[in-house]
């Protein structure tokens, strides 16, 4: 039987693409990789284990956290504590930052932003759920790291990845220099490569958005969506609408399958309800690295200016052709 790569192979492997790389970044990457084991776990069993339903707590967004997003949260940071790697850590589940401060990580020179458990409101019904996480290097040379360190714009990402808790689960994660996804197999607790440099087709017949806020919807998106749902057999349209309401498995199929995934402003939330740090810019990064495109209607998500942690975005990202369509129809009634 062939033996597949493991992810901390492939990722020792691939520090020769960073000729100067000490090996910090691996090791990051590797921190994640646990973390993501230890909440696959506990998302696995999360029927069994009194561990659904909500925390009574709520979050800086206002939004009731249920327990697994708290243990999510607190995995991930635990990890990148004990790493040593990692100086500041972003989350969508804390106000503001978190310093690390510990002997290990007092040279540390990477930051972590992430959303340790998107999509948990469909954990009750056992629906795909993800981890989304974005890294970059430390710009400050003094003293502790600041929020500036961490509202670096999209493009300065050294990696981004993902991890889908779904019918398997898998890690999937680009440094710059295209996109591989890694199967657990749960019989040896390890990521293994299942999809090495995985590509977006240019074209596809998937477009996935929440259509029961059409009504809120910007002119331009009701246009595409309608463009979407007219018969032409050149262009294979209509389109199937694919939403299952979680980014990150939303993306995951429009990543393999080709399509388009929508999150625009809306009247409830007219600055788009996705976070730009911890959201869109990784997902952009992956989608770009893997040859699609990411923009917020109008401009390129990954050169938005970011002013603040929590900020949001609109989100039109996946195949090429598909938001180059959407766009032109934004631009129609800019
Ligand atoms: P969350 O980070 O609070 O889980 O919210 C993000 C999720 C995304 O995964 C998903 O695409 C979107 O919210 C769904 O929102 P809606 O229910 O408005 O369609
Ligand atoms: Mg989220």
């Amino acid at each position: 039987m062939k033996i597949a790569k493991t992810l901390g192979q492939f990722i020792i492997e691939k520090q020769a693409d960073f000729p100067y790389a000490k090996g910090e970044l691996s090791r990051l990457l590797r921190d994640i990789g646990i973390a993501a084991k230890i909440v696959n776990r506990e998302v696995n069993k999360a029927g069994l284990a009194d561990i659904l339903g909500e925390a009574g707590t709520i979050n800086v967004q206002g939004e009731g956290q249920k327990k697994l997003d708290v243990y999510a949260n607190e995995q991930f940071i635990s990890a990148l504590q004990h790493g040593g790697e990692c100086c500041i850590v972003a989350s969508e589940e804390n106000d503001e930052c978190i310093h690390i401060d510990s002997e290990i990580s007092k040279d540390a020179k990477y930051i972590v932003a992430m959303d340790p458990l998107d999509g948990s409101s469909n954990i009750d019904v056992n629906v795909a759920v993800g981890t989304i996480f974005s890294i970059y290097h430390r710009k400050s040379t003094e003293g502790r790291a600041t929020i500036d360190d961490v509202l670096q714009r999209g493009t300065e990402q050294v990696a981004a990845g993902y991890v889908i808790y779904g019918s398997s689960t898998m890690l999937v994660y680009t440094t710059g220099k295209g996109v591989n996804g890694f199967t657990l197999d749960p019989s040896i607790g390890e990521f293994c490569l299942s999809h090495p440099d995985m590509q977006i087709p240019k074209d596809g017949v998937i477009y996935s958005i929440n259509e029961g806020y059409y009504t809120h919807f910007p002119d331009g998106v009701k246009k595409y969506i309608k463009y979407c749902q007219v018969e032409d057999a050149a262009t294979k349209r209509p389109y199937t609408s694919r939403y299952i309401g979680s980014m990150v498995a939303d993306l995951h199929r429009n990543l393999i399958k080709g399509g388009i995934f929508i999150y625009p402003v809306t009247a409830s939330t007219p600055k788009g309800k996705l976070r730009l740090v911890y959201e869109c810019n990784p997902m952009a990064f992956i989608i770009e690295q893997a040859g699609g495109k990411a923009s917020n209607g109008y401009q390129r998500i990954l050169e938005l200016d970011v002013e603040q942690l929590h900020q949001r975005s609109a989100i039109f990202i996946g195949s090429e052709n598909m938001v180059k369509k959407a766009e032109e129809m934004m631009l129609c009634f800019s």
